[in-house]
């Protein structure tokens, strides 16, 4: 009998602590969750890119937008898939098609004029000056690949003293067809010179050619 007494209590104690740890209902609050809030954007193009004008925000996506945080970035011309950001492009202030270093920012798919998608101009101020031009020899790089005057023909001056004989130990080397002042195009040899009744009257070293080839044993 004293066995049933104390299971019956056991039993009373269990429900009794279990009823404690089941809240009321009555106590409990139901509280409404706030929708967090989205921003949304069109993007006409479909290039993952939104329009940026059109950005609003709100609790769920509407038809036809997109939720701004899926997309790539700001679109600066949402009807263009081709365009995203704007583009560099490069002042071609002379227009031969070469850019200068001076950069600017268009939404353009192709330079707009006065501009180039290139900065490969060395001197954007002189249109006969670019990537484009050929090299001539006037000491300035035409073709704007580094070197100044290369790939020309080369030609030797020689060294001219008073009496206009020169000789191959004082040469010069030029891309320009013509001789510098003080020199000559071709290495002295023995001139005849002859007097006013056809004697000879000198053996010397003299230029056959001075500049335009006008010297010569009859005109010393
Ligand atoms: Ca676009
Ligand atoms: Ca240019
Ligand atoms: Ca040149
Ligand atoms: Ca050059």
């Amino acid at each position: 009998m004293k066995k049933l007494l104390a299971i019956a209590i056991l039993i009373s104690l269990f429900f009794s602590a279990s009823a404690q740890l089941i809240p009321s209902t009555s106590n409990i609050k139901v509280v409404k969750l706030p929708v967090p809030k989205k921003q949304e954007a069109k993007d006409v193009d479909l290039d993952k890119w939104y329009d940026p004008s059109t950005v609003k925000t709100v609790s769920r996506i509407g038809k036809g937008y997109v939720n701004i945080d899926s997309c790539l970035g700001k679109d600066c011309d949402d009807a263009n898939a081709k365009l995203t950001i704007p583009l560099i492009y490069f002042e071609d202030k002379d227009e031969d098609g070469f850019g200068g270093s001076d950069l600017y920012f268009f939404c353009f798919e192709k330079a707009p004029d006065g501009f180039s998608a290139n900065d490969s101009d060395c001197n954007d101020n002189d249109k006969n000056i670019s990537p484009a031009s050929g090299e001539v020899c006037n000491g300035v790089d035409d073709n704007c690949n580094g070197p100044i005057d290369e790939d020309l023909p080369i030609y030797t001056y020689f060294f001219a003293s008073g009496d206009y004989a020169a000789d191959s130990s004082n040469a010069i080397h030029s891309c320009y067809n013509y001789p510098p002042p003080g020199y000559v195009k071709e290495v002295a040899k023995p001139v005849l010179i002859l007097s006013a009744t056809g004697h000879p009257i000198n053996m010397g070293l003299h230029c056959l050619s001075w500049e335009d080839g006008s010297l010569s044993a009859n005109n010393i």
